[in-house]
Order: C-alpha cells, then structure tokens, then sequence
C-alpha cells in the first residue's frame, strides 16, 4: 500500500452537489405481459390529493418522483382518528424500475445478496414525526406501505423529498451540435443522467448496486465524463485509489472501496488490472497531466508485464475454467481469445506511455506487443472461417472479433469485412450488456463502418429508451428483457454508468 498516494485520493475526495427532488405524481403497478419484464406503471392520482388520504393496515400508495433519484429522503407522516396508541409500522420499498415494485422481495432467489435490494422496514412511536432516512437510495419509484397501526388511528404522509446527490457539474457540459437528430439527443441526455448520478465521491459502477469503484467500469466512465463534464479530479482519484492500494503481487485489484477507510477488493481480473494503463492513457489524452503520468507509469508498466506473464511458449495467454477475466456476463462465453486482445490493446497505449515518459522499458514493450499480435494471428485466427477462435473448442463469439478489432489485430478493411461476415452470419456467442456492446459499437467506428454504428446504437440503447429507461441500464439483452447475470432481474442495477457511452459517441463521433 502506498500510503501518500492513498492520502493524495483522499484530498482529491470532490464535494457533493445538491438538488431537490418531489414526487411527481402517484402510480399504481400493473402486471402486464407486454410491458417491459412483465410490469407497467399507470397513474393512479395526483400528488396533491396525497395530504388528505389516511391510510390504516394494509393500505400502500407509490410515488413516482418522475427521473431516477440517487439521495436521502425525507417525509412528514402524522396520525388521524383517535391518539396514536400503537407503533406505526411502515414498509418502504425503492425501484429504479417497476419490476422492483411490483415484485415481492421475499421471492428473490439470485446468487448476489438480497440485502441490494432497496427496502426499509420502520418503527415511529411518536406521531407527528418528520422522518429523515439515513441510507442513500437510488430509485425513481417508493412504494409505502403501512404495515399496521391500530383500530384507533391510521396515519397521513406529507412532504416528501429527496435530496440528490452528485459531484457532477452539469453546467460544464458543451451543447450537442445542431444538427444531431432527436433520438440521439435522448440517448445523449439519458446517459449524461447515468454518468451524473454515478458520479458520487469515485466513479461508482450504480448508485443502485455495487455503489464502488470498479476499473472496468472507470474506464468508459472517465471517456465519457472527458468529452462531457469534463472532470479531471474524479479520475485522478480514481487512479490513485487503484494505484496506492495494489494486490499482494502488484496487480491493480478489479475493484477498491472507499470506506470506512480506502481498501482493495481481493479480485484480481485479468483484463481490468491491464486497463490501467488504459485509464492512465486517457487520463492523460484529456488533460495532458505530466505529473501524473510520470508518477503512475511504473504502475501501468506492472500491470503490462503481469499481463505478459500469462503467455504461454506460444505468446497466448494460457486459459482457465475460473473468473479469471471478466469480458462480459456470458454464460459459457470462452475468455482467451478477447483477453490475448485486451493485452493487446493495453500494450499499444503502453507503449504510447512509455514514449511519453521516455522509459527505457519502450523497445521491451513494442516486442512483447508483436509477439501478442503474431501469436494472436497464428493461433486464434482460423482463416477457414475467418474469424477469431477462442480457448480449445475454438470457440466464435462476438467478443473475440470485438476485441481482436479493438487491438487493431487485422487492417482497417479487413475487419470490416470481418463485421460484414458477421452481420451475415452472426456467432452463436451473443453480448449481455452495454459494457460489451460499447466495445462492439466502439469497433464499428474504428475499422469505418459507421453507418452500423449507429444502426446498433440505435437498435440497443434506442430500445433500452422504448422500454423506459430513465438511466441507461447494467444489463440488458434485446431478446431476452428479463437477463440477469445474477438470476434475477430484480437485483440488476438499472443505472449502471459502463451502459453511458452514446453520449461519448454522439460527442466523439457525430459528424465526423
Ligand atoms: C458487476 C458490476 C460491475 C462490473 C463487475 C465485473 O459487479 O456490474 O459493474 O464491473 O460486475
């Protein structure tokens, strides 16, 4: 642990912004087939009318607040009737999406901890009461529920309010250029929204769930956030927080938490660790920071050579049934190929670092990235079915020709030829989530392929914005709407900063 470089991340903690949010309106959920996993929100009554509604065991209202909400609640709640001679006991509830209000919690059987899942049981022994909630929730809709009071009385609400939070200055973002059409100002305006309410004291993956730092996650983050807030503090750090607190062996670790104090999650992924020099390489496209590049190098360098140790006689990286590389949430998906791809292209910006700070490590650097390419060409490019093959049943997925065209391991053409082949035939091996459609989209526009760029961009988050995202979401298959990587839909984040990249498309590659 470096300790002086923990301290730096600390003093570089930014200062939450405020803004106050009121609900909008009252709603009532709806099972319904056709609607998006199975729900529906439908109006039920004003929010005026809310104040002379009494409510006794067994009653509940939804607020809907209008927008994804990332803050502290706060409400009135007082008693009607006779003398409040019982406890009131409430159930409060907080959904991003309906699914999360019209399911029942108690049903959920996933493998990630139940305890994500947004709900709050409370006691109030004296009425009138203004409650303020000391959890932060991340949530458009609040279900209350009064799970009982007395024959006596029954209780009336008031007031309610959220107080956001968000270290994102909104007055810093460039307006759109005027000729961007109005379905990618939305997607635009919707993935600002996520990237915002994602941009607390870190760069957190959702303010929902796992509300940390993940690096994975910080690297589209910070893309996004430099062509749009334009923050340079945040990613900053960021970076320290990773670099002061490595693995045992000097691995970035996949993920860091803040508190009670900064420490390092035990996870060590092969492709997050090497997107440091990644993140450092940005870093320092955006704001041309010397100082941090300077003391950061040996960091990325560590990350790159670690990366390399995991080539085997031949120059590919050596595969393995465990987590060791994440890629994307794909059941079965094999990771070799696009691994020996994210070395690749974290060697490249390496070398790019190196030159920079003039290392001597660079002719060493520039070797090893022709070894990883010509292995890559020798051993996991199958000319018979010109594609990239991945691990030992030569696996064909979507993601090893995204991340082998991301590395630049074919010319310009002939990846696009490749995507052609695709479009016509496409792998059996699909993507789950944004994270992983970014990098499909991201290669598009690298090899030239534009106009499907921004066909997919338009057919994935487009159809994320029919299904009414307010936020752009973790997860999210087209032809599967109920995906979860976790078992259940209910405990996806539905604001999940990787998903916020149409705005840094729309900014970096609009028009041009
Ligand atoms: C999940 C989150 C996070 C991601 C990791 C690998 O916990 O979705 O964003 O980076 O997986």
């Amino acid at each position: 642990m470096n300790e002086q470089w923990v301290e730096l991340a600390e003093r570089l903690t930014p200062a939450l912004h405020e803004t106050k949010a009121a609900p909008k309106r009252l709603v009532e959920v709806a099972a319904d087939a056709d609607a998006f996993q199975g729900w529906r929100m439908e109006p039920a009554w004003d929010v005026e009318e809310l104040r002379n509604k009494t409510f006794g065991k067994g009653e509940s209202f939804t607020l809907d607040f209008g927008d994804h909400c990332v803050g502290y609640v706060s409400f009135a709640v007082d008693s009607a009737g006779s003398p409040q001679d019982a406890p009131l006991k409430l159930k409060l509830t907080f959904g991003e999406m309906p699914c999360e209000i019209g399911e029942n919690f108690a049903d959920y059987d996933g493998w990630l901890s139940s305890s994500w899942l947004q709900e709050e049981t409370m006691y109030i022994d004296v009425l009138p009461a203004i409650v303020r909630m000391p959890r932060r929730y991340s949530f458009r809709y609040l279900k209350v529920e009064v799970v009982d009071a007395s024959r006596k009385y029954t209780a009336t609400f008031s007031d309610f309010v959220c107080v956001s939070v968000s270290s994102a200055d909104r007055s810093a973002v460039p307006p759109l250029p005027a000729d961007v059409p109005d379905d990618l100002r939305t997607m635009d305006r919707i993935a600002l929204k996520t990237l915002e309410d994602c941009m607390q004291t870190v760069y957190e993956d959702g303010p929902k769930r796992d509300r940390r730092l993940w690096i994975g996650d910080l690297r589209l983050q910070a893309q996004a956030n430099y062509v749009t807030f334009g923050d340079r503090d945040l990613a900053r750090r960021c970076l320290y927080l990773f670099a002061g607190m490595p693995l045992p062996n000097g691995a970035v670790s996949a993920c860091v938490f803040e508190t009670p104090k900064p420490h390092a999650d035990d996870i060590h992924l092969y492709d997050y660790s090497l997107f440091f020099a990644a993140c450092l390489h940005d870093y320092y496209e955006a704001t041309k920071d010397r100082e941090t590049l300077e003391e950061l190098w040996p960091v990325a360098l560590r990350q790159l050579r670690i990366g390399v140790e995991r080539l085997d006689a031949r120059g590919v990286v050596k595969d393995d049934p465990s987590w060791w590389c994440f890629i994307d949430w794909v059941e079965g998906l094999n990771k070799q190929a696009p691994a020996q791809a994210v070395l690749i292209y974290n060697l490249r910006r390496g070398l790019k670092l190196a030159e920079l700070v003039g290392a001597p490590e660079a002719g060493r650097i520039a070797e090893q990235l022709q070894r990883a390419l010509d292995a890559a060409l020798a051993h996991l490019w199958d000319a018979r079915l010109g594609a990239f093959v991945s691990g030992e049943e030569r696996q064909v997925s979507w993601a090893s020709q995204v991340w082998m065209a991301l590395a630049e391991a074919l010319p310009r053409e002939e990846t696009a030829a490749l995507f052609d082949r695709l479009h016509a035939a496409p792998p059996a091996v699909g993507m789950n989530t944004p994270y992983m459609y970014h990098h499909y989209v991201e290669a598009l526009f690298l090899c030239g392929r534009t106009e499907k760029a921004w066909e997919e961009v338009r057919a994935y988050w487009g159809e994320m914005v029919r299904d009414g995202a307010d936020t752009f979401w973790e997860a999210y298959n087209p032809n599967d709407k109920k995906f979860s990587p976790y078992g259940s839909n209910v405990i996806n984040s539905y604001c999940h900063a990787w998903s916020c990249t149409p705005t840094y498309f729309v900014r970096t590659y609009w028009g041009n």
